[in-house]
């Protein structure tokens, strides 16, 4: 691999594995205890807003209580070190790219510890329980709900994607299974324009034929290997 100017790093639950925070479709996965449709789409959030709720409940509860792992920490060192151009797109919606310390990152599937008023359309930070309807602190209203992308809805700031996707030179997909679009079309997109294109996961995924190159392991060795490499070329460049 050559000298990179503009990277943009896809992330996936598979990233956040390592950190005891499981993954979606594995055997032991999140929908295996919740149907995806049971907890996953404004319709079912309709339909019984208190078992959404207390499923995102616990999901809040067992981020604040995980911690970010070496891949995390590799990923931010990057943005530190990395003086080209970088966008991490995380599709999780947990905050350990941050509190690994990295700055460039968009959840483009939104955060579990923010709250949306559906009210008055604020958002606001939250570690608490929303399940017993808390009014939101800005406008009164019991009306918040998770602030997360659910299945129909239109993931957070696509043009800004999409353009860094058109500007790249790498694309690198780290611990996703290639399930779920329009996440799961960003190699094509950014392949199209050019970009050389690397997938680092656990095992094969559905996408996999779609990158130049897939290198198999956990993300907690992979990613540190890989962002050595660039740095270094990046030094030498
Ligand atoms: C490791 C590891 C280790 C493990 N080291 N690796 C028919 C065709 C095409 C599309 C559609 C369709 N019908 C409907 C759609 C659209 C729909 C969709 O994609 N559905 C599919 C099921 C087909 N998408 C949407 O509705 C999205 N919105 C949308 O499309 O709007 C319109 C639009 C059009 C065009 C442009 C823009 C917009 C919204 C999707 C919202 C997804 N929401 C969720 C849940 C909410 C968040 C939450 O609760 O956490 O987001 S679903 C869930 O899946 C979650 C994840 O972010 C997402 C992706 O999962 P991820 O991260 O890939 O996890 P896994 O478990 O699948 O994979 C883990 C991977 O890690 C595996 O590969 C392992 O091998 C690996 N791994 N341990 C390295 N240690």
């Amino acid at each position: 691999m050559g000298a990179f100017r503009n990277i943009v790093v896809l992330t996936g639950a598979g990233i956040s594995a390592e950190s005891g925070l499981k993954t979606f479709r594995a055997e032991d996965g999140l929908w295996e205890e919740h149907r995806v449709e049971d907890v996953a789409t404004p319709e079912a959030f309709a339909r019984d807003p208190a078992l959404v709720q207390r499923f995102y409940d616990l999901r809040r509860a067992g981020v604040l209580a995980a911690a970010p792992n070496p891949a995390h920490a590799a990923l931010a060192r990057l943005d530190r070190a990395f003086d080209g151009e970088l966008l991490i797109v995380t599709q999780n919606i947990d905050d350990l790219h941050e509190r690994a310390g990295a700055a460039r990152v968009l959840h483009m599937h939104g955060e579990v510890l923010s709250a949306w008023c559906l009210a008055c359309d604020a958002r606001h930070r939250w570690e608490r329980s929303l399940l017993d309807s808390p009014p939101c602190p800005a406008c009164g209203a019991v009306a918040l709900r998770p602030d997360i992308v659910w299945f129909g809805e239109m993931p957070y700031r696509m043009d800004e994607i999409f353009a860094a996707l058109g500007r790249a030179d790498l694309f690198v997909s780290i611990g996703t299974s290639g399930a779920v679009y329009p996440a799961a079309g960003f190699v094509q997109h950014a392949a199209h324009h050019g970009a050389r294109t690397l997938e680092l996961n656990l095992e094969r995924s559905a996408g996999s034929h779609l990158f130049d190159e897939t290198r198999l392991g956990p993300a907690s060795v992979l990613v540190p290997d890989w962002v050595e490499e660039v740095l270094g070329r990046s030094a030498g460049r």
